[in-house]
């Protein structure tokens, strides 16, 4: 019997008119890597461009970059073969090539990745990755532009935490899957909660500084209360406030014979709360990954948060009986099978991305706009790097960097989460959205957040 693995890798995934009929060329070489943590559909990123640049021109080669930037300076790459791209269409993870946070941006390191170009020879080279990643991407196309190499450097927006998105970017990859991969387990221990009447379950969600992830896991399961830091940074809330609004739902819902709930905390909540950093160990705080980012996964914010709540419980003579548990969803939604979205999205941004290198592009992420409506509406196009640099401040210096897209409050995906939020907190709203669909009416459904932030 085959198993779902091999069936779902040889599903047929739909392609955009425009990639359709390729117009045929030189061979092209053209690298490839993977940069920062994983997200569901980077395989058919890999499996896109493979297959382009054989439409192409079957002599093309594709290189791919082991254990992510690092594998550029460390000269570790490998030809790609179809037998390999095939062993890994429509699924997740990142370990056809294995990826890695290593930053290319010392004058000694651009020389390095300059010398290793020049020496395989690559047309291109494609970084998919976040909004660091996509600067540095930049940065390397501008390195290789001024010292007239011939190498487009095109980049493919990519990570769960969303944050990397704007007008022209609808939607990074991964978070479709991620979110619904979280949203599935956060809805059945709203079952579970309701069943077993005996727990209060904080989760935290990943996402870095941004609560995207938090917000749509919000709105796909009805949870009592879901913690949004940018709404918390601007309301300027304490540590003290938030302690008294998880305390006095507990104990609302515990007069009314409810001991059970349901709490979602981003774990970038700490980035917003001065006060949440004084209550956590300082080499935590101090333990930076290479792009100066705070690694708030390894940070335990709903126990700290669960602590103060039951002893704010005992401060008041809370007649609730508070027995709280915990999870962090994270890991898990980072390399699940990619949802029908997240698939073929992926592999037209592939097949997009190794277009505009055949075309000469350069300094540029592949994109595709119109995604929140039919895929027979989708449109391939490319951005600018350069134009959406701006000055930020980050490891005590001045940078150009993208700037990460925080939650916008006045936009309407927060505007629907305060409409049902009151309601949420007392009554036992919960929506189970179950597993990802590959077949049937829901296949092709997407997050909340993408259908309310383009409809
Ligand atoms: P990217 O920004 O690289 O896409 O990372 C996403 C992420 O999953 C964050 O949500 C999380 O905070 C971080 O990676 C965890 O990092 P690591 O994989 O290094 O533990």
């Amino acid at each position: 019997m085959m198993s779902f693995e091999e069936i779902r890798r040889k599903e047929k995934i739909r392609i955009l008119p425009e990639f359709q009929k390729i117009a045929t060329g030189d061979p092209l070489r053209v690298g490839v890597l993977f940069s920062g943590g994983p997200a569901s559909g980077g395989s058919n990123v890999a499996a896109g461009i493979y297959d382009a640049l054989m439409a192409v021109n079957p002599k093309s080669e594709l290189i791919g970059f082991l254990g992510g930037p690092s594998g550029i300076l460390e000269e570790k790459f490998k030809t790609l073969t179809l037998s390999e791209i095939d062993l890994v269409r429509n699924l997740g993870g990142f370990d056809l090539l294995g990826t890695g946070r290593t930053k290319i941006d010392t004058p000694d390191q651009f020389e390095k990745a300059k010398e290793v170009i020049q020496r395989i020879n690559l047309d291109g080279l494609v970084i998919i990755g976040g909004d660091d990643s996509n600067t540095n991407a930049y940065f390397l196309h501008d390195f290789l532009l001024k010292n007239e190499v011939k190498c487009s450097v095109v980049g493919v927006p990519k990570t769960i935490d969303g944050d990397l998105k704007s007008k022209d970017v609808e939607i990074s990859f991964g978070f479709d899957t991620a979110c619904k991969v979280y949203s599935e387990m956060i809805g059945n221990i709203c079952i579970d909660a309701k069943s077993s009447l005996k727990y209060w379950h904080f989760i935290k969600l990943m996402g870095r500084t941004a609560s995207h992830v938090t917000l749509e896991c919000a709105l796909q399961t009805c949870p009592n209360i879901a913690l949004i830091g940018e709404e918390i940074a601007k309301e300027g809330r304490t540590l003290k406030q938030i302690v008294t609004i998880v305390a006095d739902t507990v104990d609302e819902r515990a007069r009314d014979g409810k001991n059970y709930g349901v709490i979602l905390i981003p774990e970038g909540l700490i980035e917003f709360i001065p006060e949440v950093a004084g209550e956590i160990p300082a080499e935590l705080l101090e333990d930076r990954d290479s792009h100066g980012n705070i690694q708030v996964s390894k940070i335990e914010t709903e126990k700290l948060l669960s602590k103060m709540v039951r002893d704010e419980l005992k401060r008041r003579g809370s007649v609730a009986k508070f027995n709280p548990t915990y999870h962090f969803f994270g890991y898990e939604g980072r390399c699940g099978f990619p949802s029908e979205f997240d698939a073929t999205y992926c592999y037209n941004l592939g097949m997009n991305a190794a277009l505009l290198i055949n075309n000469g592009k350069s300094g540029v992420m592949a994109a595709i706009r119109n995604v929140a409506k039919e895929v027979t509406d989708w449109k391939p196009s490319s951005v600018e790097l350069g134009p959406i640099l701006v000055e930020e401040m980050r490891n005590g210096k001045m940078k150009k960097v993208i700037a990460k897209a925080l939650v916008d409050l006045q936009g309407p995906v927060f505007k629907s989460f305060l409409l049902q939020r009151e309601q949420n907190r007392l009554q036992d709203n919960y929506k189970r959205p179950g597993p990802i669909q590959f077949s049937g009416p829901l296949k092709e459904i997407t997050t909340i957040t993408l259908f309310l932030e383009h409809n």
